[in-house]
């Protein structure tokens, strides 16, 4: 195995990074781009080994990284926010060879926000007031503690920009590390090693150990010295984790998937409610939040529908690092299986395919709009994870809240509507996480992010973050301090 290898002319280490060193492993496993299939390199394969060490190396790193003060925790933040800013091409041309998605988001937004999670949390941190009041004359003093190791596990549809929302609040709060990026995407992970290391954060605060989830995942989520797992992927993998987190009640953070719903009512704008709908084909629909189920009032359907086919059927579908494409390809040939057999299905059941509705070339799936859905079907019920949107027409509101509300997720909604009190009267009945109207992906690191039913267990984001990342503790002090008198 190359310790290094060059993806894109930057030199990526395939090693992990446990305790400030990099550590090979004897097995390894090959990293593919979504560009064409062509092999990046081989990736270290971490087990229970690896990740033994890598607990080890943030346990013994947590007793003086929890007694950092925060204004030096804060600085240090910010000197890994410096460091991804001044690697900001480095890092997207690395994350658009591995994971596929445009090079121009990476650049222009993705990129960015990372760096922006970094001093988020570190100007956050400087603001988390201690609170203290009074009972019968004894003082009570709140503190938010840092809470010890945190195992991160992360998917590949956005690899370092998820990796670091989580990442950063751990850091902040005062808690260290094990990261294990996806097995698909392991890239920019190790990248953000190296920024770290070089930004300052002591040896051990950071692991991050590669390789597959079923392979090293148990021994970091049944693992007795760690405090929190926050996760985020799909339900399956999910209720796994929380049954070995079980072991040691582990408290949990489940960021999961979805099958969000769109509503357009008849009072719309329908121009923005087709570009609204258009865009859940962003990273080739590779997207929790993605509002998959479009739901249109029945008098707009067919002119919806005719300007909705327009749109899509323009869209550019390609290669990621081209700055005119709108869709790349999707991020494994097992997804593309996956997206595939989910759309045959369908179309068997009855479906039809109003735009695209088959594979392209290589890893690419034409965006797809498909009707004459039963709303109890597997495409309307399943999560996709590829360019695929059904679409299902409602007589009234009642009817497009039942329909919204109606399967096991609940991470998001979006509603198009030219009516404020119907926007404020449908969003107090829908069942999500985050609900925009006329709006779609505004995301403030301020809000509490998570979602409702099997769409995840907890929010994080602001104070949420921390009160996750923190061990909250209260004490209580008698009225005359330490004297008896
Ligand atoms: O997810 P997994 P996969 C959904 C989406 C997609 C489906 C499958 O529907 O089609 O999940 O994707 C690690 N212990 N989402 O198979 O398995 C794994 O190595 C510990 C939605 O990629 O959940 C990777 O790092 N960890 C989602 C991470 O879990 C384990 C984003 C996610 O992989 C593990 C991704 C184990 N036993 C997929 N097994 C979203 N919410 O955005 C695997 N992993």
């Amino acid at each position: 195995m190359l310790e290094k290898i060059t993806v894109a002319g930057v030199s990526v280490d395939t090693r992990h990074w446990i305790g400030g060193k990099r550590v090979a492993s004897g097995a390894t496993f090959t990293d593919s781009s979504p560009i064409d299939g062509s092999a990046i390199g081989e990736i270290a394969r971490g087990g229970p080994a690896e990740a033994e060490a890598a607990v080890a190396a943030a346990r013994a790193a947590f007793p003086a990284w929890a007694a950092t003060p925060r204004a030096e925790r804060a600085r240090i933040l910010h000197a890994i926010a410096d460091g991804v800013e001044k690697r900001i091409e480095e890092l997207a041309v690395v994350e658009t060879t591995d994971n596929g998605a445009l090079l121009r988001s990476h650049r222009r937004g993705v990129m960015p926000r990372v760096a922006h999670n970094f001093r988020f949390f570190a100007d956050w941190l400087l603001t988390l007031g201690h609170e203290d009041f009074e009972t019968r004359g004894h003082t009570n003093h709140v503190s938010w503690d840092p809470a010890g190791p945190c195992v991160l596990i992360t998917p590949w549809n956005a690899p370092l920009m998820l990796a670091t929302w989580k990442v950063a609040p751990a850091l902040a709060a005062g808690d260290t590390v094990v990261l294990k990026p996806a097995e698909w995407s392991p890239l920019t992970a190790s990248l953000l090693a190296d920024i770290a290391a070089e930004a300052g954060l002591p040896a051990g605060v950071l692991n991050v150990v590669q390789g597959y989830g079923s392979e090293i995942g148990d021994t970091l989520t049944s693992h007795p010295d760690v405090r929190r797992i926050s996760f985020t992927g799909s339900v399956p993998t999910a209720k796994r984790i929380a049954a070995s987190a079980a072991a040691n009640l582990t408290p949990l953070s489940l960021e999961l998937g979805g099958k969000s719903p769109l509503l357009v009512f008849a009072d719309a704008d329908l121009d923005l409610a087709v570009d609204l709908a258009v865009e859940q084909y962003d990273n080739a629909g590779q997207v929790c939040l993605a509002a998959t189920r479009i739901l249109v009032e029945e008098s707009v359907a067919e002119e919806f529908t005719r300007r909705f086919a327009d749109k899509a059927r323009a869209l550019t579908q390609g290669d990621p690092r081209d700055e005119a494409t709108d869709i790349g390809p999707n991020i494994h040939p097992r997804q593309l299986e996956k997206i595939d057999g989910f759309v045959r299905r369908a179309v068997e059941a009855g479906a039809r395919a109003v735009v695209g509705g088959e594979r392209g070339d290589g890893q690419f799936y034409a965006p797809t709009l498909l009707t004459d859905v039963a709303q109890d079907s597997e495409i309307v019920q399943e999560e996709v994870f590829g360019p695929v949107l059904t679409l299902q027409t409602f007589a009234d509101e009642d009817e497009a809240v039942r329909l919204a509300n109606d399967t096991r997720f609940g991470l998001a909604a979006t509603l198009a509507t030219g009516d404020p009190e119907r926007a404020e009267r449908v969003t107090a009945r829908l069942v999500a996480g985050t609900v925009w109207v006329n709006c779609f992906f505004v995301r403030d690191l301020q809000a509490p992010f998570g979602g409702s039913r099997q769409s995840g267990v907890g929010r994080e984001g602001g104070t949420w973050s921390f009160d996750f990342y923190c061990d909250l503790k209260n004490t209580v002090t008698a009225p005359n301090g330490w004297s008896h008198s």
